[in-house]
């Protein structure tokens, strides 16, 4: 079990993101979380020189429209990375299973489909208590992470 913050990072080891465009999707269920999810990344982007008016952020109802979402700002071609935040909580029925097998997949196939890359920061906990944990409490904040990658493989290309 994790039990130490997982989001640390060395800013003087990531590429330079000045002229960087993000798209952010965010799914709306859970919405405290994803959007602690959404300032962490949001937060991590300007911290490391991307200019707040080239971060957009697209609202979609649930982790299963991420999908959606994430083509919709990936067919625009004006962003250098998008970023999929959402938050799937277990339930008592298999509806977790299938959000997050879709989501993961899709966002796989997305990252096949298009040059730009989706960054997965969706969060498929057992309860609220880990999403808490994983979106600004103690074991890190999720969309720092997948900030990092964003800009990280917005570099690559
Ligand atoms: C319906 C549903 C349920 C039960 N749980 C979640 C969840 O924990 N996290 C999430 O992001 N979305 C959930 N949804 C909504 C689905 O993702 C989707 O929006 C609906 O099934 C409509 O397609």
């Amino acid at each position: 079990m994790a039990t130490t913050n997982l989001s640390a990072y060395d800013k003087n080891a990531l590429p330079d993101a000045k002229d960087k465009r993000i798209g952010i999707v965010v799914a709306e269920w859970n919405a405290d979380i994803t959007e602690n999810l959404y300032r962490g990344a949001e937060k991590t982007l300007l911290e490391n020189g991307v200019a707040k008016e080239n971060i957009t952020k697209l609202y979609v109802p649930g982790s299963f429209e991420l999908i959606y979402g994430a083509k919709h700002l990936l067919n625009k071609n004006t962003f250098d990375a998008v970023i999929a935040i959402g938050c799937v909580i277990q339930g008592e029925t298999k509806h977790f299973d299938f959000v997050c097998e879709a989501v993961s997949q899709g966002i796989k196939d997305l990252n096949l489909q298009y040059t730009t890359p989706t960054i997965f920061c969706v969060l498929t906990d057992m309860n609220k208590s880990q999403s808490i944990a994983r979106s600004g409490g103690n074991l890190g904040n999720k969309g720092v992470e997948c900030a990092i990658a964003a800009i990280k493989m917005a570099s690559l290309l």
